[in-house]
């Protein structure tokens, strides 16, 4: 039962994908998708059909939870993104689009990557995560100045205002903050970013509150890294969150989830199971949500056989989801990005990481199954 809903769940987001225009996507007997001919380049080889790979989309709602990725703007042209997009996504997160510095590195805003971006979603029925409206690495230089010297908390309203009022419709979760958390900090475990400095602790309920009277539908969400190893950093980062959120709750502030981002990184070891279930635990006992919305894997031998390193990002993937899949308060997991060659990591960590489901020829990886079988 549960293999024919993947199946014919699969196969409606295909023809959703067809209907807007995607490259034309088939599906054979066997589960596996091939590009039509017609939309293959003349006089160029066909690529290699790939292996039967089935939806992650599908195989996550039969759990009642969503499949996502970031995606970079600058990559629908490509159509066999858009029509792997369309068969595994039923959400997107902009990678930077949406953030302050992409729409407004000056003072004037420019919609026009990020429209694209919400159109593409639009056309193939796909929701958004809204990401980001308050981060210290995503705040342009105009906007960083006049906050130091006027403290004004109307330069932050008008940024929600234009961004919320231009995608609020299609946007499900708000990440409202991105990253306040950092222990080495000091003052309660947060970091002292731009707003910290500007307005105290205070940015954060300020900030949930104005974005929650501009989408009173949508999820409020505090987005965060490095929760999931052992050592006695990421144990204050733990902790400094839930701290924050238990003030948080014991104000009313509108917060109603938590995002984990879960870079997860094999030079860290393997992801600490007591710590990741507790951080669950007193989440879920606080009565919020969980997102997953940042996955993907850090390798930390990139001179092993390709083999062992699939596997190794594999087991890492499948051990992390089958901790946090457990509680029934998880939304939904979004990786960041789905393709090694649009990853992040290929620019921070090593060009040939290989952290993602896909890799850079869109032949899905041991990381794919192990999604899929952790939503089994
Ligand atoms: O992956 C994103 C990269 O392409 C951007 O250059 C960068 C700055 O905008 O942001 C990266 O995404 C980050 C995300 O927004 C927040 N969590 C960490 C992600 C990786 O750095």
């Amino acid at each position: 039962m549960k293999r024919r809903n993947l199946i014919v769940g699969a196969a409606a987001a295909l023809t959703v994908g067809q209907l807007v225009g995607c490259a034309r996507v088939d599906r054979t007997e066997t589960g596996s998708v091939t590009t039509s001919p017609d939309q293959a380049p003349a006089r160029q080889p066909r690529p290699a059909t790939p292996p039967p790979v089935r939806a992650l989309r599908s195989a996550a709602s039969s759990r009642g939870l969503y499949f996502g990725a970031a995606i970079q703007a600058g990559t629908l042209g490509d159509s066999r993104l858009r029509s792997i997009v369309v068969r595994d996504c039923s959400t997107i997160t902009p990678e930077w689009a949406m953030k302050w510095d992409a729409l407004a590195p000056g003072r004037t805003y420019n919609f026009s990557e990020m429209d694209q971006l919400a159109s593409f979603a639009a056309r193939n029925g796909l929701a958004m995560r809204g990401h980001t409206l308050l981060w210290h690495k995503s705040l342009p230089s105009w906007a960083a100045s006049a906050l130091a010297s006027s403290r004004d908390w109307a330069i932050i309203d008008d940024h929600f205002s234009k961004v919320i009022g231009r995608y609020g419709n299609q946007v499900r979760e708000w990440d409202v903050i991105n990253e306040p958390i950092e222990p080495n900090h000091g003052g309660r475990g947060l970091r002292n970013n731009q707003f910290y400095k500007a307005f105290g602790e205070d940015y954060i309920e300020r900030a949930l509150e104005s974005a929650r009277a501009r989408a009173p539908r949508a999820r409020m969400v505090i987005n965060e890294y490095g929760l999931e190893y052992n050592s006695g950093y990421e144990g204050q980062r733990r902790l400094s969150l839930l701290r924050l959120l238990e003030r948080l709750r014991s104000r009313g502030a509108p917060v109603d989830t938590v995002g984990l981002q879960a870079h997860l990184d094999l030079r860290k070891g393997t992801v600490y199971a007591d710590g990741i279930y507790g951080l669950m635990r007193d989440i879920r006992n606080m009565g919020l949500k969980v997102a997953i919305t940042e996955l993907d894997v850090a390798e930390a031998n990139t001179g092993l056989s390709v083999e062992r390193r699939d596997s190794l990002v594999a087991d890492e993937t499948r051990r992390y989801l089958d901790i946090v899949l457990q509680f029934n308060n998880v939304l939904g997991v979004s990786t960041w990005g789905l393709n090694d060659s649009h990853s992040w990591l290929r620019t921070q960590r090593s060009s040939a990481n290989r952290g993602l489901p896909y890799d850079r020829e869109w032949q899905a990886k041991p990381m794919h199954n192990a999604i899929l079988t952790a939503f089994a």
